[in-house]
């Protein structure tokens, strides 16, 4: 009988810093698909795999570092969690605060959190706080909160998210039986980059992969701090997922990108907005709009010849496009083509069968 996946605390329990001491909270995260793009490896003159991490419990890559950042929480005595959002991290914390009887508190920016994400948090039971402020005002609070109150931080600033979400990295290797050469991913406050950095690095040095990718990361062009290389105050992009201008793993994810000969670079919304549609279309994969800058970048570089040929190229789709479906549907004219009586041969007509 096939065994069911049980998590990545589970999974790759010999991995990580803790013990068998800490119970895992688990919805079943991890494990998710690793799907051949026969689009974009024409294009790449490659072979181009996507990691649909929108296939996760809560819709997004945060589950994983959820997992294990909410198990050791419990395992130290926590009675509340508390974190900064641009949606995704609270639709998750809340999601396994909810599983262990903790309280949880999210802090967002004021307005641009896409609808489904927040409505994740209401579903969850949380206490939504808005700041009157950007994410990375949030985040400030949020560490303020944990300094000074008996609540523990969740954001990717607290190790053990790091922890949960290197199992990415593993899964790639465990599916493809060898690292890609090179990595694609999104980068918004940058602990995913330098997530997928430790645990390829980690599979090298235990000589269960011979070698280790590029990391190549993509931030929005109205919020590419790192790209800039100075904070950017005021943050703007269709991609809320990423408007951050201010990464709190800055140095790691530029680490990331120096040890592995990688790079990180911009795409703009028209970039991110096409590619999500594009990837849509040719895969079947909806993805949110901050999902779809490492498939823009990736698709960019190769425009312009930056990608040789004959690599083996890993991309993480980060979130599910139906959190977030009023930003790709202002883009579209009208949903109905065509209406019709409802009759077999006007049906055909209207379908172009005949
Ligand atoms: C879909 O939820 O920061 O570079 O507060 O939701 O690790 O921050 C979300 C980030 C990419 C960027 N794609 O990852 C939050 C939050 C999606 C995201 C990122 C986020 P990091």
């Amino acid at each position: 009988m096939a065994q069911p996946w049980r998590g990545v605390i589970p999974e790759y329990r010999e991995w990580m810093p803790f013990g068998s001491d800490v119970a895992a909270v688990t919805l079943g995260e991890g494990g998710t698909p690793l799907v051949h793009s026969a689009w974009l490896s024409e294009i790449v003159r490659g072979d181009v795999f996507v990691k649909v991490e929108g296939d996760n419990p809560t819709g997004s890559f945060k589950d994983r570092g959820m997992t294990t950042a909410i198990s050791v929480a419990v395992a130290q005595g926590a009675k509340a969690v508390v974190c900064a959002s641009t949606g995704n991290t609270s639709a998750s914390m809340t999601a396994y605060a909810a599983r262990a009887g903790l309280t949880p508190i999210v802090l967002v920016p004021h307005g641009r959190i896409a609808a489904g994400k927040m409505a994740q948090a209401v579903m969850h039971g949380a206490d939504i706080i808005q700041v009157r402020g950007n994410f990375d005002d949030c985040l400030d609070l949020s560490r303020g909160l944990a300094k000074e109150y008996p609540v523990a931080l969740v954001n990717s600033v607290n190790p053990m998210r790091i922890e949960g979400q290197k199992t990415a990295s593993f899964e790639i290797v465990d599916v493809l039986g060898r690292a890609p050469d090179l990595h694609v991913l999104p980068v918004g406050n940058a602990g995913n980059i330098t997530a997928y950095w430790k645990g390829f690095v980690e599979y090298h040095e235990a000589g269960v992969a011979p070698s280790r990718p590029k990391m190549w990361g993509f931030q929005a062009a109205g919020s590419a701090p790192i790209v800039l290389g100075r904070v950017v105050p005021d943050p703007d992009t269709v991609a809320t997922a990423i408007r951050i201008g201010n990464p709190a793993s800055w140095t790691l994810a530029e680490n990331a990108r120096d040890e592995s000969g990688g790079r990180i670079d911009s795409v703009t919304d028209e970039q991110i907005l096409a590619a999500q549609r594009q990837l849509g279309a040719h895969e079947g994969i909806f993805v949110e709009p901050a999902s779809a800058a490492g498939v823009a970048g990736l698709l960019a570089a190769a425009e312009a010849g930056q990608v040789e040929p004959g690599l083996t190229i890993t991309i993480t789709v980060t979130g599910h496009g139906l959190k977030d479906i009023d930003t790709p549907m202002s883009r579209v004219g009208s949903i109905v083509d065509t209406a019709i009586d409802a009759d077999v041969d006007a049906a055909a007509e209207a379908a172009g069968l005949r």
